[in-house]
């Protein structure tokens, strides 16, 4: 059985979040894992072990008072460089919240329909930490009578993005199942302002997907943004019912020539 990470809530309110009861197998095998470190989530600590200290002191007392301002210059240099990426989510946990604060899980934008369903669930199939790690499968249906989308919420915590250029993630189909080659992706932000994105090509195997949230030239304000949000949709999607999983959602300083797939729409 499988763990469920579903909340449903129409589009005008992403108010529900819920943690389904079903799924002992992969809960227990989470709780057989150990839960990331402080320093694995990326807050970016720094920390300075007791022989470098000692070594400051000594050369702060023999008068060395520019050394160790370069020493700390350097220091700070490096810290410069960490914070070109910004890691929202691993999905590691096997459980919310993300490494930026935010809930995720499903949303539905009808949910009397039976005939139309989004769910997700941690599952054990991980690209960028495969001994360990989790990523989530979306298993949705958009073949309805009636207009159907639905998806994946992922709560940003009000971060601010604005010295990003690309939002990067993990995605792949799954073939038993079938799914669809494309979706959309939104980003929205404590004002009301989203920008959104088509994310094409979607393979039976892990590709990692860059999008260039910063080329679409009605540009929203980036300082403070809420929620990234996933869209099924039974016209864009190549195939109505389906599975896909995604995974390591991160923001990025890049270069142009750092892009494989962007769309602004
Ligand atoms: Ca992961």
């Amino acid at each position: 059985m499988r763990r469920v990470l579903a909340g449903s809530f129409s589009f005008a309110e992403y108010t529900g979040f819920q943690l389904g009861d079903e799924g002992e197998g992969e809960l227990l095998r989470s709780s057989k894992r150990k839960f990331l470190s402080e320093a694995e989530y990326g807050f970016g600590a720094m920390n300075l072990s007791g022989k470098t200290l000692k070594i400051l002191r000594h050369l702060w007392r023999r008068g060395s008072f520019f050394l160790v301002l370069a020493v700390f210059l350097g220091v700070g240099f490096l810290g410069a460089e960490e914070s070109a990426e910004l890691v929202v989510a691993t999905f590691d946990r096997g459980e919310p919240p993300n490494e930026v604060g935010g809930n995720y899980g499903a949303w539905n934008y009808n949910v009397k329909d039976p005939s139309q369903h989004c769910y997700a669930a941690p599952e054990p199939d991980d690209p960028v930490n495969p001994e360990k790690g989790y990523s989530i499968r979306l298993d949705y249906d958009v073949l309805s009578k009636q207009p159907a989308f639905n998806g994946f919420w992922m709560g940003l915590g009000g971060i601010d993005i604005s010295d990003y250029d690309t939002l990067s993630f993990w995605v792949k189909g799954d073939e038993a199942c079938g799914f669809t080659t494309r979706f959309k992706l939104e980003l929205k932000n404590a004002f009301g302002e989203k920008d959104t994105y088509c994310v094409r090509d979607i393979g039976p195997e892990w590709k990692e997907v860059t999008l260039d949230i910063k080329k679409d030239v009605s540009q929203i304000d980036w300082s403070n943004m809420t929620e990234l949000v996933i869209v099924f949709d039974d016209i864009m999607s190549t195939k109505k019912t389906g599975s896909v999983c995604i995974d390591h959602f991160v923001f990025r300083k890049s270069t142009s020539s750092d892009l494989t797939e962007q769309s602004g729409e």
